[in-house]
């Protein structure tokens, strides 16, 4: 399969490649991507000679367009994706969340190729404490940030070029990743790096908020299963049952990391911060008999502190940059 890999270069489109040229070695991967502060030709460099990689804009209708037209399939990654940065100047979403999907789906709607859009549980909202309700495929969208208001405009865009112009696409909502290859502005690496910089980990509020915990590698399975198997025009939520909260996951990391359960600050909670988030994968088990591999939090938190502490050339030279950034937010 020709496939174009957009957001290649960043955390799960990185990993993806990664999986593809391991796992599939009959494909061709394109990987498009700006390489924007997210993004790393560092975690490509493994596979550089594998893959083809272009430098650009998926808002560049010309550039977008030929490359779709080289391809059987495109899997969209490409976003911005942190929810601090979309509080603080929410321009770039419009840019590269909307505009540049619209730009995406113009293209392959012209060319008749097939689209996987990577989209995350953030656009259903958020659920109350201590419930034990799920989000489902029927959830209604109701985002809370400028980032997830522009993970649900692209969706609801890739719907309806499926309904008005019947491109052939299907679309995921995954709740939170971690893994190898993860900036670390996001929570997992930024804690794992303060510890080893002699920093110490930072949690918003009292830290009870709740996120439902996915390898990157689980997400990238299914995406490849949906991108094979799924049902054109649908929807497929995917996670892996392990909701845990920020408190929680932080005293895993200490605790992995031989540091007393008490060592971190309680810093400025986030503006309008999601509560909880859960996800009820059913239809993707039933449907496409996905089920994730990486099931033991603790063992793949363990080797995900093992990877930041055999890669740390690749995340040294962006850590002093991200924690000026957050304490001047007052985190
Ligand atoms: P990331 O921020 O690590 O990487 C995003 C990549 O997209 C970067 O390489 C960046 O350079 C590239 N990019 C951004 N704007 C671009 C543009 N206009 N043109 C070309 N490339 C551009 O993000 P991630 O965590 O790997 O997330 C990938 C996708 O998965 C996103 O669509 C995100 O919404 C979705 N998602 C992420 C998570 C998560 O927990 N990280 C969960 C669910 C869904
Ligand atoms: O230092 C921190 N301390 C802290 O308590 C950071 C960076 C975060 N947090 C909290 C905020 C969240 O409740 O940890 C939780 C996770 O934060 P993020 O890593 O920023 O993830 P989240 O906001 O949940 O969004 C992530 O999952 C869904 C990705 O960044 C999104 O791109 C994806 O769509």
């Amino acid at each position: 399969m020709r496939l174009l890999v957009t957001g290649g270069a960043g955390f799960i489109g990185a990993n993806f490649v990664h999986a593809c040229v391991r796992e599939h070695p009959e494909d061709a991967v394109t990987v498009v991507d700006s390489l924007t502060y997210a993004g790393s030709l560092e975690s490509l460099r493994p596979i550089e000679n594998e893959i083809r990689l272009i430098r650009g804009d998926i808002a560049d209708a010309e550039l977008v367009t030929r490359l779709v037209a080289e391809s059987d399939a495109v899997v969209h990654f490409a976003a911005e994706t942190h929810v601090d940065n979309a509080l603080a100047d929410p321009a770039p979403f419009l840019h590269s969340n909307v505009v540049g999907t619209y730009t995406l789906l113009e293209a392959v709607r012209r060319h008749d190729v097939r689209l996987h859009h990577v989209s995350t549980d953030e656009v259903y909202g958020d659920l109350g404490l201590g419930g034990t309700e799920r989000f489902t495929e029927t959830t209604p969208y109701h985002p809370s940030s400028p980032y997830s208001a522009t993970k649900a405009a692209a969706d609801m865009l890739v719907r309806a070029w499926v309904r008005s112009y019947r491109v052939r696409a299907t679309i995921s909502n995954c709740s939170n990743n971690f893994g190898p290859y993860q900036h670390v502005e996001k929570f997992i690496p930024r804690q794992i790096t303060n510890i080893l910089t002699g920093r110490r980990p930072k949690l918003y509020g009292t830290g009870a908020n709740v996120r439902d915990w996915i390898h990157v590698e689980d997400h990238n399975a299914a995406v490849r299963t949906i991108l094979t198997d799924g049902r054109i025009g649908r929807t497929y939520l995917i996670g892996a049952d392990c909701q845990r909260s920020n408190l929680e996951v932080l005293q895993a990391i200490l605790a992995v990391m031989d540091r007393d359960p008490g060592d971190f600050d309680h810093v400025t909670d986030r503006a309008g911060h999601d509560l909880r988030y859960a996800i009820d994968p059913s239809l993707l088990r039933s449907e496409l008999g996905w089920a994730p591999s990486h099931s033991d939090f603790t063992a793949a938190l363990s080797e995900t502190v093992q990877w930041y502490r055999t890669h740390r050339h690749w995340w040294e030279p962006l850590k002093d940059g991200v924690e000026a950034t957050y304490a001047g937010r007052g985190q």
